[in-house]
């Protein structure tokens, strides 16, 4: 008997939903993707593997997605999430949600349950289309298999244009089975990939950046602030140009860090109070006017500052209505005003009395961190360790690792301690404060930069979110060295007032503790990567030095006194 499935000689090849969907990635440009297999999207998964598409699979969707949003990131092309229906869309919400929160560029694609069993409780079944409503800025269902190629195309380029953010594109299973010929599924691909969506770059008029620059030229206590999105748009060479022919002073937000070096004469980082609270001009660059800049309001700001905002998104310029709004490209801007000063420059200098005060602050300020870290404390505080941390990164050069990191305590001493260097090597808990982000950066950060190690610094809550990816780390042998600082806690050891402990549940742990100096450094030896257990300086120094040479998946367990730190970290007074 004739296979069923075989076709005779001549006969159209047919293609299904499956086939079409990864060919479609393939061809408009996804090389990497991340996710979770199962009903209904395991083929696609195979599929596109065999084109070629890298695909990472996870323990969980929530780390794939924070892998795929990072990996739109540290890429500037939108990373991928692949989803099972229902609960595997769910789980994925969580890395759409923190796309859109940190304006990264991502596609959520998940298989849904059958069109025609929709709404009679079909298997993981799911309006989908609704749930990811408020998580993304665009989503597409492809009801029949030759939608396909226009849907991935049309998802693709959304995540990226304008302000990035999460897109979403469903498919359900009964198109993922359909079938189309071969030469049908290529006309389909050639049509979709000729409608590709042009990037509009709105004009920044001329005579915006000429007041932009007379305002700069014209402040007593000027201030160039930059984050995330000038480091996503790549304004790396003009932000150095700027401040290298101004001279003015420069802030980062934590993940801006790095875009200049954090060592830079014109680093205001360890002078931030008086740097925004004095400022009288701030140019502020690819950063949102949000909490983590206290909303450019009084107290931390001056009443009478003049911001100059540039931002790619004409509704955050009108959220925030700066003394001068700038809509455009963070790159494209900066070029700009540098070709502006050009024609009339202008420099603070060294001795100028902005730049000598923030400077005074600046080493007053690290003089008294240096001598804090400088001393050995055991059991760990949390400087000592971080200080041998941070000699061991710097100790590894060019190019820098990509640093991880994410807790309350550990990541906001880490982010004054740890030093950056290069452009995008920070990644970390971001606009949300999202805690379980780490394991699934640390393998983004892995696969999109395969040249450089991966060092996360994680408080041990923030590891617990999603320590099952070391597993991850270990079967796809990533280069990643995940130190966990282990104080037995969010925020560390049991902080309750006696009161507070009252009542019959009295004997039951604090809501913040976990089992004290949990064997952490064991849970990546069960999958055969290494695990250091370290109490001391030498451990630390003799564990680093073997993990960051051997460039294999390893964590280090850095047991950390559980009083050490402070309940919330730096935002104790939101808790
Ligand atoms: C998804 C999510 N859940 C909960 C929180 C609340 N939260 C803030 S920090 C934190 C963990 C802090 O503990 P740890 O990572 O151990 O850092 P430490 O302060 O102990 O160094 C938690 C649970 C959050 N930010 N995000
Ligand atoms: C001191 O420096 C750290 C980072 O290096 C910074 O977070 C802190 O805000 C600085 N202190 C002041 C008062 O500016
Ligand atoms: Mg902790």
């Amino acid at each position: 008997m004739a296979d069923p499935n075989s076709n005779p000689i001549g006969a159209p090849t047919p293609i299904d939903g499956n086939v079409l969907a990864a060919k479609s990635l393939a061809r408009f440009g996804v090389d990497r993707m991340f996710g979770v297999v199962g009903i209904p999207v395991t083929s696609l998964a195979n599929r596109a593997l065999a084109l070629g598409v890298r695909f990472v699979a996870f323990h969980n969707e929530q780390s794939a997605g924070y892998a795929a949003s990072a990996y739109g990131y540290l890429t500037g092309r939108p990373g991928v999430l692949l989803t099972v229906s229902g609960p595997g869309c769910v789980h994925g919400l969580a890395g759409l949600s923190n796309a859109m929160a940190n304006t990264w560029p991502m596609v959520m694609i998940s298989g849904s349950c059958d069109q025609k069993d929709f709404g009679r409780g079909d298997f993981q079944e799911l309006d989908q289309i609704e749930a990811v409503k408020p998580f993304s800025k665009f989503s597409v269902k492809a009801k029949d298999i030759r939608e396909i190629p226009s849907c991935v195309a049309r998802v693709l380029d959304q995540a990226v244009l304008g302000r990035p953010g999460g897109c979403y594109l469903d498919i359900p299973s009964d198109v993922l089975h359909q079938t189309v010929t071969e030469s049908e599924a290529e006309s389909l691909l050639d049509a979709a990939e000729k409608c590709g969506l042009k990037e509009e770059i709105p004009n920044v008029l001329s005579s915006q950046i000429e007041e932009a620059v007379a305002l700069l030229r014209g402040a007593k206590r000027p201030l160039i602030v930059f984050g995330k999105g000038a480091a996503f748009a790549r304004a790396e060479d003009e932000l150095k140009k700027l401040v290298e022919v101004s001279g003015i002073p420069f802030l980062p937000t934590p993940m801006g860090k790095g875009l200049l070096p954090d060592t830079h004469e014109l680093a205001a980082t360890a002078a931030r109070s008086l740097a925004i609270g004095k400022c009288d001009v701030a140019l502020v660059i690819g950063a949102r006017l949000n909490w983590l800049l206290h909303f450019g309001e009084p107290p931390k700001w001056s009443p009478d500052v003049k911001f100059i905002l540039a931002d790619v998104s004409k509704e955050e310029v009108e959220l925030r209505k700066p003394f001068l709004g700038l809509v455009g490209d963070a790159k494209r801007v900066l070029e700009l005003i540098n070709k502006q000063i050009k024609d009339d420059p202008f420099c603070l200098g060294r001795s100028h009395p902005w730049v000598e005060a923030i400077s005074k602050k600046t080493k007053e300020n690290v003089s008294r961190m240096e001598a804090q870290l400088a001393k050995e404390v055991v059991p760990f505080n949390f400087l000592t360790p971080m200080r041998i941390i941070r000699d061991a990164i710097l100790g590894l050069g060019s190019p820098a690792p990509i640093l991880v990191s994410e807790g309350a305590n550990t990541m906001d001493i880490g982010r004054a301690v740890l030093v950056q260097t290069e452009p995008r090597t920070r990644l970390d808990a971001g606009t949300w404060g999202t805690m379980g982000v780490g394991l699934g950066y640390c393998i983004a950060a892995a696969v999109a930069s395969p040249d450089r190690l991966v060092v996360a610094v994680e408080g041990d809550s923030g590891f617990g979110f999603s320590a099952m990816e070391v597993e991850t780390l270990v079967r796809y042998q990533l280069p990643v060295v995940v130190i966990v600082f282990n104080n037995g806690g969010v925020y560390g050891g049991d902080r309750r007032t006696p009161e507070e402990i009252d009542g019959p549940y009295k004997h039951d742990p604090a809501p913040t503790s976990f089992v004290p100096t949990a064997g952490y450094h064991t849970l990546i030896e069960a999958f055969g990567g290494t695990g250091y257990l370290v109490a001391t300086p030498e451990e630390l120094k003799h564990a680093l030095s073997e993990s960051f040479s051997a460039r294999k998946p390893a964590v280090v367990n850095v047991i950390i006194d559980p009083y050490a730190g402070s309940e919330s970290g730096r935002l104790q007074h939101k808790n």
